[in-house]
């Protein structure tokens, strides 16, 4: 019986499941494959590609696409060894119902929320723009969220999901940095969860952002988190686990 909410969480971290270790700051991060699941925030169209509800900011959205490879690659290695994996995508109903005015009156952009862009409605479900990426789309199995917010636990129901499996750690990829992914991981942060974020997993329209982001998450010893590069990642998992 769990003297309190966090016991399961500490005796599954230390002891139910073989623990990782990965080189990262603001100093090692240690985490059990087996409660871990890899997060990819908001890898759509309507970020990355031309036309989207990113270039509809005003944004260059090409300083995006370095992500992609890098995300695609710790996505290859966790569907070939069983770690979870979580999509986020940010969009709301098409009847605008979970978008709140606030948040469609926000900028100057080009095109609002809902409005009809080269990829259909900007940021609206079951449009062209919403979709992930093709290099890392959803297979079966996988946890795909419409998230209406920046973060990924409001109004979504990803904490119950992710604690009836038992999830613990979370490996952060995504875009963008200090938007979406940092929310996130400010949310995850607060529900209990050691978050790591993938140094080149991640991705923002202003680097000066992304740079600050990464600083702040780690800083006074990982008030927010951890960060390391997907080569540390990728190196700490492909040595321990079978059939790496
Ligand atoms: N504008 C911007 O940088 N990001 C967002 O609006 N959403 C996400 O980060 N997904």
């Amino acid at each position: 019986m769990a003297q309190n909410k966090w016991e399961d969480t500490v005796v599954l971290g230390n002891t139910a499941a073989a623990r990782l270790t990965i080189d990262a700051l603001p100093g090692p991060f240690r985490f059990a494959p087996a409660h871990t699941a890899l997060v990819m925030i908001d890898m759509q169209r309507d970020f990355i590609e031309p036309g989207g509800f990113g270039a509809s900011l005003g944004n260059d959205v090409s300083r995006l696409a370095p992500v992609v490879p890098a995300a695609a690659a710790l996505i290859a290695w966790c569907r070939a060894n069983g770690v979870l994996v979580v999509h986020t995508k940010e969009c709301h109903r098409p009847d605008l119902s979970d978008c709140p005015p606030a948040k469609l009156r926000r900028g100057k952009p080009s095109l609002r929320i809902g409005d009809v862009g080269p990829m259909g409605r900007l940021l609206v479900a079951g449009e062209p723009g919403s979709d992930i990426v093709a290099a890392v789309a959803p297979v079966a199995g996988e946890i795909v969220i419409d998230k209406p917010g920046k973060g990924m636990f409001w109004a979504t129901g990803l904490h119950e999901t992710l604690q009836a499996r038992g999830i613990t750690h979370l490996v952060f990829t995504g875009v963008t940095t200090e938007v979406c992914v940092q929310t996130s991981m400010r949310e995850a942060n607060d529900r209990g969860y050691d978050g790591l974020l993938v140094e080149d997993g991640t991705e923002s329209y202003f680097p000066e952002f992304k740079a600050a982001t990464l600083a702040m998450i780690a800083a006074q010893g990982a008030i927010v988190g951890w960060h390391a590069p997907s080569s540390a990642v990728l190196g700490a998992l492909r040595g321990t686990l079978p059939g790496a």
